[in-house]
């Protein structure tokens, strides 16, 4: 762990742009599913009246950033269309971003990118890293908006079936970093890109845990890293009772807080949760212990740079 230079220099300045960071600690993200079947509050925001409630709320709790997703991507979901994906995200992005919430659209299509971003979305969130769809890449650029790249093997429907590796780590580095260098070819200023190792996706428990081991190592291909693991089965897996059966997703809060944290210590930019408040709270922790005092939580204009053990690409 650094001292408080952790933050990077100054960028170019605030915008519409412009990443949110954090001068000591991570940026917390906060999920709004606006679907009727994600794994963990899939149907609870589907009217959106408590979605906006709700997103206002994960912003009062803390959060830097709401991620809204139409989509469910739990393992074996099927896909809905783009038109009926754009009717659930859209108008809770327009109402959020109207209140000044700093909105990611956490979607792997191009039109649904754009609807987002037409409705004030200031980031794209593609959990297919750019793989999914190929106009998506021309639509960020074309928008100037960061987009996080999400290590990404194939379609929720048949995923597990991609999670072969020799060296996990490895082989997610060098994927993730093929990528990025694909997103620079497609136009995207390096300072808009953000990595995240897909926790769940095409991976297993082992693959998860192994991948937060080593985050350093995804860390160190130069961007900033976000990272997923709020209420996955790999948590519910671990505490699972004698009997064998994993924990349900809501006794999985403490553990996300435990991975944030950890996250956090070895160099993510960003962690992606559901649960907004206990996780502010500790990345507070996170931050004054970076900064060796109880650090003004303050928030960093402009883009993001390199964290600790980056190699000043990003
Ligand atoms: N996980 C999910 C959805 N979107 N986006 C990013 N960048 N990283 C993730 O790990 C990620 C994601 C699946 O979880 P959910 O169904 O709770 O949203």
């Amino acid at each position: 762990m650094t001292g408080p230079a952790a933050g990077p220099p100054p960028g170019p300045g605030p915008g519409p742009a412009a990443l949110p960071r954090r001068a000591h600690r991570c940026v917390v993200m906060g999920v709004l599913n606006v679907t009727p079947d994600s794994f963990s509050d899939g149907g609870r925001w589907s009217d959106l009246g408590a979605a906006v409630r709700h997103g206002l709320d994960m912003v009062a709790a803390g959060a830097d950033i709401v991620d809204v997703g139409g989509e469910s991507t739990r393992p074996g979901a099927d896909r809905v269309d783009a038109d009926e994906e754009i009717r659930r995200v859209v108008p809770a992005v327009r109402e959020l971003a109207a209140a000044g919430v700093v909105v990611s659209v956490d979607t792997t299509r191009a039109a649904v990118a754009a609807a987002a971003l037409e409705a004030g979305a200031a980031i794209v969130n593609d959990v297919s890293g750019g793989l999914a769809d190929p106009q998506l890449a021309k639509v960020v650029a074309a928008a100037g908006v960061p987009w996080v790249l999400m290590h990404w093997r194939g379609p929720s429907r048949d995923m597990q079936a991609l999670a072969r590796y020799g060296d996990v780590v490895a082989d997610v580095r060098a994927e993730l970093t093929r990528q990025a260098d694909a997103a620079l070819a497609a136009g995207i200023e390096p300072d808009r890109i953000v990595l995240d190792p897909g926790l769940g996706f095409a991976k297993t428990a082992e693959h998860n845990w192994a991948l937060l081991a080593r985050l350093d190592e995804i860390a160190a291909i130069g961007y900033p890293v976000l990272v997923g693991a709020s209420r996955k089965s790999f948590l519910g897996r671990l505490l699972a009772g004698p009997d064998g059966v994993p924990a349900p997703v809501d006794r999985r809060e403490d553990a996300t807080v435990a991975t944030s944290v950890l996250a956090a210590v070895m160099g993510a930019w960003g962690v992606r949760v559901h649960e907004v408040r206990p996780t502010v709270d500790a990345m507070k922790v996170v931050g004054a212990w970076r900064a060796g005092h109880a650090a003004a939580d303050e928030e960093v204009a402009g883009p993001p740079g390199p964290r600790p053990g980056g190699t000043g690409r990003g």
